[in-house]
């Protein structure tokens, strides 16, 4: 299976080639890391388009280029999209990434100093919402909540007291690694009470939320951040969405205050994935990523696996591997030279360092937009146990039969957007 990339072969054949090992990479694994996805060949077409060679700083009807007759409808055709989509008074889809969209809250926000409050990184968070290592928690003050040791859920009472207590300026809820439903509507009435600013970061789970599958967070907090890549099944990029009374400092932070000029390609394949986003099919897929998600949890659970909070409601499974006595990242990197991609991962409350903590993290969003169904799911189970009790035994020849089974596998469901 070669791709068709005749201009990139002939120009540099090297970079060809390394291109289409990855296309066959994600070809033939089992691809279960929970913020990656196929997108389409449409999504695929719009980023590798001629609007890359264009510079529009501004906004549409309001650039410091001329020539945007065309970008400005790209782009309006993106926001209204996003507007409709997620039911907000207000889009913009230009921050280049998640990390630069929270930036751009910040900065909308608070002063460097302010306190801010978000959910710590090895509970789940990520490094954006006040995290020491990251700017957000060095260039503010982050105070940082956690989930219930006993129960692996958000615990609201360390987030209501801390809230009233250190009364941040901005609050984040979301993270990376939560596999439960949010309660988007408890952390608004705590940051109505701190006077807080609050920021739903749905990236993970913004395609279950525009396919109605995870409750929308919308009527409940000031400004929603997401990326546009993970379960929303676009190209890398993210957008923020707000009610009409912050759209003005939102698009400020954004530009000038923190980007240059949007990348129009992406903007393009983010308004295509918004199209496909909105269509019916697409609501089946975010309701099969959950079925499919709680499915492998209970195979996972029936074969002895420890799961985070004892399974899922979403996209998301968090497994601590302590009862197997092997290592998340030995069991990640022995997965993976069984075909099965995973990454490595800290569960709450981790005795071990984040660069060789407890846990891996897996999700279904991929394996669901190659068609496979709850039926597949214990066969799914049984090759992450399988590959799991061959990394402890150090068993090399386990692995690579596991490793034949899955490509015999994902060779009946292509990968959308890849060649055939
Ligand atoms: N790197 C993303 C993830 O894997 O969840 C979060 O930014």
């Amino acid at each position: 299976m070669t791709a068709p990339h005749p201009a990139l072969a002939a120009t540099d054949p090297e970079l060809a080639a390394l291109v289409g090992a990855e296309e066959r990479l994600q070809a033939e694994t089992l691809r279960l890391i929970p913020s990656e996805n196929y997108v389409s060949r449409a999504v695929l077409e719009a980023s590798g388009t001629v609007l890359q060679n264009k510079y529009s700083e501004g906004y549409p009807g309001r650039r410091y280029y001329e020539g945007q007759q065309n970008i400005d409808r790209i782009e309006t055709l993106a926001v209204e999209r996003a507007k409709a989509l997620f039911g907000v008074d207000h889009a913009n889809v230009q921050p280049y990434s998640g990390s630069p969209a929270n930036l751009a809250v910040y900065l909308a926000f608070a002063r460097p100093g302010d306190t801010v409050m978000g959910m710590a990184l090895p509970m789940g968070g990520h490094l954006t919402h006040g995290w020491g290592v990251s700017a957000t928690g060095t260039w503010f003050h982050g105070v940082q909540y956690g989930v219930r040791q006993d129960t692996g859920l958000i615990d609201f009472d360390q987030v209501r007291e801390l809230a009233l207590k250190e009364r941040p300026k901005v609050i984040f809820c979301g993270g990376t690694a939560l596999p439960r439903t949010i309660d988007f509507a408890a952390f608004g009435e705590i940051a109505r009470e701190a006077g807080a600013v609050l920021v739903a970061d749905v990236a993970h789970i913004a395609g279950l939320i525009a396919g109605g599958a995870h409750p929308s967070p919308v009527p409940h907090v000031d400004v929603v951040s997401t990326t546009t890549h993970k379960t929303l099944r676009g190209p890398r990029g993210a957008m923020l969405m707000s009610r009409e009374e912050h759209a003005k400092a939102l698009d400020k932070a954004v530009f000038p205050g923190l980007q240059g000029g949007p990348h129009n390609q992406t903007t393009a394949a983010v308004a295509v994935a918004l199209h496909e986003a909105a269509q019916p099919s697409f609501r089946h897929y975010a309701h099969a990523v959950v079925a499919n998600a709680k499915a492998l949890a209970e195979a996972l659970l029936a074969r002895g696996f420890d799961l985070v909070s004892g399974g899922t409601d979403n996209h998301l499974i968090l497994m601590d591997l302590t009862p197997k006595e092997v290592p998340g990242k030995i069991a990640a990197k022995a997965l993976d030279r069984a075909g099965i991609v995973v990454n490595y991962n800290t569960v709450p409350y981790d005795p071990r360092k984040p660069f060789d903590p407890s846990g891996i993290r897996i999700g279904t969003p991929s394996l669901t937009s190659r068609g496979l169904g709850t039926e597949h799911m214990a066969q799914v189970a049984a090759w992450i146990d399988r590959g799991v009790a061959a990394a402890g035994a150090g068993d090399e020849d386990a692995l690579l039969t596991v490793r034949a089974e899955v490509a015999e596998l994902m060779a009946a469901f292509p990968a959308p957007g890849l060649p055939v």
